[in-house]
């Protein structure tokens, strides 16, 4: 009941969900899929203490990509960014919690997994920008962009999760 008010209430003030009822679109790139990561990244995911509320696995279409990366299509690796989201299946998933969005940036570490500290996933798993293997959200704003364009609202599962008391104070 509380999930379908919180729904209602972002969509109708289209503020997204705040605090501990933030969320953020994440996806493992085809070459995270291709390199046997995504586990590993749900477990991090899952380690840090957020909440998974949508997964799916999915080859994405171009009318999707082109949505999702629209800001970028004026820079000159705009085609090459589209061949490799499209070059095969990516896992897309939302994740919920306090500050997700932030911290799953800090999670990920920056664009350039040559400038990415160790710890990081993109420290840790890979060496090219063009290659980066992991995708995040880097604002709430976009957040509610992106996941619209993934999930269909009836996708996203509201669920109590047991382990919320010892997560949050
Ligand atoms: P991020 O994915 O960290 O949010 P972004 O939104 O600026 O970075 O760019 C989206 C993706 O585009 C990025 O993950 C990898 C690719 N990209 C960015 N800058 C690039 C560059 N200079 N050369 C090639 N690919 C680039
Ligand atoms: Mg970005």
């Amino acid at each position: 009941m509380i999930c379908l008010f919180l729904t209602v209430f972002a969509y109708v003030f289209k503020t997204g969900w705040t605090g501990v009822n933030e969320r953020t679109f994440i996806a493992v790139k085809p070459d995270g899929v291709q390199r046997r990561l995504v586990g590993e990244i749900i477990r991090r995911f899952e380690r840090k203490g957020f909440k998974l509320v949508g997964l799916k696995f999915l080859q994405a279409s171009d009318e999707q990509l082109r949505d999702h990366y629209r800001d970028l299509r004026e820079k000159p690796f705009f085609n090459g960014l589209l061949k490799y989201m499209n070059s095969g299946p990516v896992v897309a998933m939302v994740w919920q919690g306090m500050d997700v969005v932030k911290t799953s940036r800090r999670m990920l570490g920056e664009t350039n997994p040559a400038d990415s500290l160790p710890g990081t996933i993109r420290g840790d798993y890979c060496v090219e920008v063009g290659r980066n293997v992991i995708h995040g959200s880097d604002s709430v704003e976009s957040a509610q962009r992106e996941i619209s364009i993934w999930f269909k609202e009836h996708e996203l599962v509201c669920w109590e999760e047991s382990t919320e008391h010892w997560i949050y104070a």
